[in-house]
């Protein structure tokens, strides 16, 4: 039923260094899964990381690897299973690799997506919405060029609203680059900022009043992955938004965060969480809790992204909007059509599938030999 399924490392420069507290990106490592049927059809899935290993515990390198070595054998030799059937086999076989696995989860929907004739978005319950929107992480690492990339970004309506990535620096320091871009934006335009867990308990006390003074809307991700105890802390502590992210990988710790409300916000990515199916299980996890939602990324390129898009389609509460920026970071386009960016929004593709087309002879050029 599956015959071939190939793994490509696809290298492309962003359109500016993007400096964050974990990395710092000049080149973006997408990784491409392909998905091909005996019947003909062929599925696409993305497993991009940032950073090499320095943002999560897969690499582009582990991915291709895994997935060569053991997901691609183990797809070849399943017959006559659905994609639940078959979804439930990789769990069974394949520990942990929640990036790996949401590639080839991808695929298979794309593939049963395009059998059916309807876009992905419907097998995962149905969308609320055909666009999302979507925000921009200011990141040069320079406060003027942030103010001058902003104010480009709202006169052309691309995006009015915007993340900046913190933490690399001293508290006081990043607290002032973020309040003078605040002050010149003005008290219409929604800033968010994500510390990438750079922050102690105590740091992030001092940082977050400071923020949460200045008009600031979120803060993310201010302390470790594993640091719950001081997430559940700073949540009751703040008014302000306390958003999970590198904490937040997938059902099952979103259970145990929404058990302790160690969060009032939740951003959900499909890679982290280990699936689309699972990104929607998040969703309602913290749907139950009344916990808001945030549509992450993980910068990744076209096929992610807009996967990403048809599975945060179907979220009823997308409070804090969207970051599926990672296409515009990006300046090679790997699609024939580009994504659709207008009015602050991403359109989610109503055509069978992923709803895009994949330029193969961009991807060669582009791809890791
Ligand atoms: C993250 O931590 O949110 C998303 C946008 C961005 O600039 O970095 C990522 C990862
Ligand atoms: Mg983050």
């Amino acid at each position: 039923m599956y015959k071939s399924i190939e793994t490509l490392l696809v290298e492309i420069p962003t359109i500016r260094p993007h400096k964050m507290a974990v990395a710092t990106m000049q080149t973006q490592t997408l990784v491409l899964v392909k998905v091909t049927t005996d019947d003909g059809f062929i599925g696409w899935g993305e497993a991009t990381t940032i950073g090499g290993l320095g943002y999560g515990d897969e690499s582009p390198e582990s991915v291709k690897t895994n997935i060569d070595t053991y997901f691609a054998p183990l797809l070849k030799n399943l017959k006559g299973l659905n994609v639940a059937q078959t979804l439930k086999q990789i769990k069974r076989h394949i520990n942990g690799n929640r990036f790996a696995k949401c590639a080839i989860q991808t695929a298979l929907l794309d593939i049963q997506a395009q059998r059916l004739g309807l876009p992905v978005s419907e097998l995962l319950g149905g969308r609320l919405r055909d666009s999302v929107p979507v925000l921009w992480v200011l990141a040069s690492g320079d406060t003027d060029k942030d103010i001058a990339e902003a104010q480009k970004m709202i006169a052309t309506k691309r995006h009015n609203i915007f993340k900046l990535k913190i933490g690399s620096r001293a508290v006081e320091a990043d607290v002032e680059h973020v309040l003078a871009i605040k002050k010149v934006l003005g008290t219409d335009v929604s800033i968010r900022v994500d510390v990438n867990r750079a922050w102690s308990e105590l740091e992030a006390i001092k940082g977050i009043q400071l923020l949460q003074d200045g008009g600031i809307d979120l803060i993310e991700q201010p302390c470790a992955i594993d640091n719950i105890d001081a997430m559940q802390r700073l949540t009751r502590r703040f008014d302000i938004a306390i958003m999970a992210d590198e904490s937040l990988m997938g059902p099952n710790s979103a259970y145990q965060l929404a058990k302790r409300h160690a969060a009032s916000v939740f951003a959900v990515k499909v890679a982290q969480s280990g699936g689309l199916i699972e990104g929607c299980e998040v969703n309602k996890i913290a749907q139950l809790a009344g916990i808001d939602l945030y549509g992450g990324t993980m910068l990744e390129g076209s096929v992610g992204t807009i996967a990403s898009a048809h599975a945060f389609s179907t979220f009823e509460n997308l409070a804090y909007g969207t970051e599926l920026f990672g296409p515009l970071l990006l300046t090679e386009e790997i699609l024939k059509n580009p994504l659709q960016y207008q009015n602050f929004e991403l359109t989610v593709p109503n055509t069978a599938g992923l709803g895009i087309e994949l330029d193969e002879d961009k991807i060669d050029q582009l791809r890791r030999r």
